[in-house]
């Protein structure tokens, strides 16, 4: 019986044309794309899991990847490495965006010149990309770090919140979420005192740790949404008076936390695989690069070892739910 072609991998197709070169992959992606990452700062463990990820599914599809960036997360820091990427002429550009609006000028003018423009980690404006990379679903993360701080403060007392930066998009809505869950009345004994910003930088996160448990004696525990943030609050609170006093929580690598989680500094965290969610944003971008999507809800795609993968409402992908490390689990963890 005749099978349509379209049913047929188009790898096998190749083998089946021989000695013909092919310019697709098996997931109908075009050979040697152009994909450059552009990681919130370059130096960030976080960002460099999730831009290995990205690599490592370039690889995967025989493109071209290559990541650049800042060395800080401030607002407008990428612009500089957007203009290059445009004069490269990159297939697409994949950006955890630090600033929701500073980068969209220079984003719009990448797409108008038919580069393609993914966010992944932190969104920017809807008009700045084709589609967003989320980690996770941005209301289940804010309310579950709420969940999970109220059980560490055994529901009652003050709490901070250490962020990255003000203008962090991914963050703020974190914390918008956050907002919203402490109005439930089972957190009536819960008051949030103060939302402090470390820029995801080791040294000012760790002093604005400091800086809250002098202002705040009474401080029960202190939630980072940031994985520079927590590895600093923990190593702070751990070699101070106020640890076992003062809990620490947030979304952390399980390789930067684990030692404080042994030495009791840290009693649980959460986080997704940030590689997974490199790996998911490199596929993403070669898709469209591919024109096998254009971006459109219900549009779905070959994610490699990932599976199909189809996109949500206003161009949201999502990679799935964090897990929450403790010491019964951390050591399943290696990232
Ligand atoms: C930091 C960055 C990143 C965020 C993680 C949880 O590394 O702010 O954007 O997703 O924390």
């Amino acid at each position: 019986m005749f099978k349509p072609l379209r049913h047929t991998g188009a790898a096998t197709l190749c083998i089946a044309l021989l000695a013909i070169s092919c310019a697709t992959s098996a997931a109908g992606l075009k050979n040697g794309l152009k994909i450059a990452f552009l990681p919130k700062q370059i130096n960030n463990p976080y960002e460099v899991i999730a831009d290995d990820g990205g690599m490592a599914a370039i690889k995967e599809f025989g493109g071209v990847g290559k990541v650049v960036g800042p060395s800080d997360a401030g607002a407008s820091s990428q612009v500089q490495y957007i203009n290059t990427l445009i004069t490269q002429r990159q297939d697409a550009i994949v950006i955890a965006a630090n600033d929701a609006n500073a980068v969209v000028p220079y984003l719009k003018k990448a797409m108008s010149q038919g580069i393609k423009v993914v966010t992944f980690d932190s969104d920017t404006a809807p008009e700045g990309r084709q589609l967003f990379v989320n980690q996770a679903n941005a209301e289940g993360i804010g309310r579950g770090q709420i969940q999970l701080v109220s059980k560490l403060m055994g529901g009652e007392g003050e709490f901070a919140v250490l962020s990255a930066t003000p203008n962090a998009t991914n963050q703020n809505t974190w914390i918008k979420w956050m907002q919203e869950e402490l109005k439930k009345p089972e957190y009536s004994k819960i008051k949030l005192v103060k939302i402090a910003y470390g820029n995801d930088d080791d040294q000012k996160s760790f002093v604005e740790t400091q800086g809250l448990l002098q202002a705040y004696p009474n401080l029960k525990a202190i939630v980072a949404p940031t994985t520079v943030g927590i590895a600093a609050a923990a190593r702070y609170i751990s070699s101070s008076s106020s640890k076992g006093k003062v809990a620490v929580t947030g979304l952390g690598t399980p390789n930067q936390m684990r030692a404080f989680v042994k030495n009791g500094t840290v009693k649980a965290f959460q986080l997704w695989d940030p590689n997974q969610l490199g790996y998911l944003a490199g596929y993403a971008a070669a898709a469209l690069a591919s024109g096998t999507i254009n971006g459109k809800e219900g549009e779905s795609f070959d994610a490699g070892k990932l599976g199909k993968r189809t996109i949500g409402p206003q161009g949201e992908i999502i990679l799935g739910p964090p897990t929450t490390f403790d010491a019964s689990n951390i050591d399943n963890f290696n990232f």
